[in-house]
């Protein structure tokens, strides 16, 4: 067994947005495979694909309507295989998104369950009566706003959808759709990718007898409407039964050589962290999760300490996987711009951090380049939860934007038809072509490689620093190294007193004489010692 996922860096891609090679405007598989060079030079080793199946594209294609074809706006099985083929060649790993809790309600699935109350499909979907006054069955909301019942005149019932109405929930207590969705996982492992980003993996099983959520007063999500946080989200998602689903899961993909399965943990905040533990404790779970905690918008030493403490409390045989970004939350340049000295420093920072912590990394399409979140007005928008609730929810569209390549061709090389979202100009200056010798992609290829030729960093152990905010500082062991690393979290220089011999090594914007450390404002240092290395701010 290979368990090449460990160590990984794993590099999202958007395909909407990456590369367009037939000028539609959408990008596709086969710009997509133009552009793996660009990756495997980086140093990932492995893509995901944010999903690529036939979709209305209602949600950007988190909206399935049939699990086993490439939608047309992509391209053809054909251009699949050519993309894993070239990805294998480069020696890149290829995973893709499986939307597998809902599907679109164009799923031939759907239309039959809806059909009627008893034809062959009637309990594929979770079908409810309404309360005696005509009100959905339970409390439970969508997280894109509203209650996650839709009313379908023709059962005289409502439906469940924990995101769009358009996205309806598949009833995982029926065993023969249990059945059904591991056909179709089955199918794309006999096509020879190499595993699953597990979408909202948290959310398969609803609570059976239909309890409504006890009220709560938490912190309002980041891109949705505070709705959703005004309830526990207990019966509706992270059911005990929601496990056996995934072990089945497990069970089919052991069966196949060196598949790795990551899964999205729908929850934000601690308790995410605790069910990233348990769904990867073990060896027959997820190989490894992550949660929103780390793309939200605290930025403080001690949050980033509790996200990987509690991990390792919670799982000490599990897999984390830590990212900054994804399709899903503003750009990190963006979303902790009130720390930094400026965008390139924040950038260097992120980075410098993200690669040093113990677990998988994820990047997001573009982080590599230092990029920003775009600034949209209302007309250019397009995803759903923004158009209903601009501007209280600006969306999910300004993370989304179009993959920058070249800065003075139209599009900045994107597309040469009208992009699907816009190309603006504070992006298009970040372009690949770009970047200078010593700028933010120079530096994501040095941290990756310093992280790959550093066995402390790629698989050491982490030991914490107490050290005041704004420092974050622990050491990475290995058997024969141990790699200090220091963040100053804030826009402020400080000074450190270093006990031990050290020196400093890797990518670094610090200076450390005698037994001084001092870092500017947004600096980072690893220093090399022997495990005995003391900092005092
Ligand atoms: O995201 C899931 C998601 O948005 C929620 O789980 C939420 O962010 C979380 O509860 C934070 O508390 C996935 C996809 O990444 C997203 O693009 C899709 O729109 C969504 O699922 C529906 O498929």
């Amino acid at each position: 067994m290979n368990e090449w996922w460990r160590d990984a860096i794993v590099y999202q891609i958007y395909p909407r947005s990456y590369q367009d090679d037939d000028g539609d405007g959408v990008g596709d598989l086969r710009g997509i495979t133009r552009r793996l060079p660009h990756v495997a030079d980086l140093g990932a080793d492995c893509i995901w694909l944010s999903p690529i199946f036939q979709s209305p594209q209602k949600d950007m294609g988190y909206d399935v309507s049939d699990y086993t074809a490439i939608d047309p706006l992509f391209g053809t099985l054909e251009d699949f295989d050519a993309l894993i083929a070239r990805a294998h060649d480069l020696g890149l790993k290829v995973i893709v998104d499986q939307v597998l809790s809902h599907t679109s309600d164009q799923h031939p699935w759907f239309k039959e369950s809806r059909a009627s109350r008893d034809n062959p499909k009637d309990d594929w979907y979770v079908w409810a009566d309404p309360l005696p006054d005509g009100s959905p069955p339970t409390n439970w909301h969508s997280h894109f706003g509203g209650p996650a019942w839709e009313f379908d005149p023709g059962r005289g019932q409502y439906y469940l959808h924990n995101f769009l109405a358009s996205q309806p929930d598949l009833n995982f207590h029926n065993p023969d759709v249990v059945d059904a969705i591991l056909d179709t996982c089955k199918f794309w492992l006999d096509r020879g990718l190499d595993g699953f980003r597990l979408d909202t993996v948290n959310y398969y099983v609803h609570d059976q007898k239909l309890r409504s959520n006890p009220p709560a007063q938490v912190k309002p999500q980041v891109m949705a409407t505070d709705l959703y946080g005004m309830q526990h989200n207990i019966y509706n998602k992270t059911r005990p039964e929601n496990l056996d689903f995934i072990e089945r899961l497990r069970a089919l993909t052991d069966q196949y050589d060196d598949i790795m399965m990551v899964g999205e943990v729908g929850e934000m905040g601690h308790r995410s962290i605790e069910i990233m533990g348990e769904y990867t404790e073990g060896s027959a779970r997820l190989h490894m999760a992550y949660s929103f905690a780390m793309l939200g918008p605290d930025f403080s030493a001690e949050h980033f300490r509790n996200c990987i403490e509690g991990f390792q409390r919670g799982a000490p045989d599990g897999h984390p996987y830590w990212s900054f970004s994804n399709h899903d939350v503003p750009r990190e340049v963006t979303r902790w711009a009130e720390h930094a000295v400026s965008e390139d420093s924040i950038a260097r920072l992120a980075c410098a951090m993200l690669l040093s912590f113990e677990g998988t990394i994820g990047i997001y399409q573009g982080e590599e380049l230092g990029q920003t979140e775009t600034e949209l007005v209302y007309e250019e928008l397009t995803d759903p939860p923004a158009l209903r609730y601009w501007p209280a929810v600006k969306g999910r569209d300004g993370c989304r934007t179009p993959m920058v390549w070249e800065k003075d061709a139209p599009n900045a090389g994107f597309s040469t038809g009208k992009p699907w979202l816009p190309v603006k100009p504070p992006q298009a200056a970040k372009a690949v072509d770009a970047q200078t010798p010593d700028g933010i992609l120079a530096f994501f290829k040095q941290a990756i490689a310093f992280r790959k030729s550093s066995a402390a960093l790629s698989h050491g152990k982490t030991v914490f620093l107490n050290l005041p905010e704004p420092l974050l500082a622990f050491h990475r062991k290995a058997d024969k190294q141990t790699l200090t690393c220091v963040f100053n979290l804030s826009p402020k220089p400080l000074t450190l007193t270093v006990k031990g011999d050290g020196k400093l090594s890797g990518p670094q914007n610090a200076t450390l004489a005698k037994d001084t450390l001092t870092l500017p404002g947004n600096g980072f240092a690893y220093i090399e010692n022997d495990g005995t290395l003391t900092l005092k701010a």
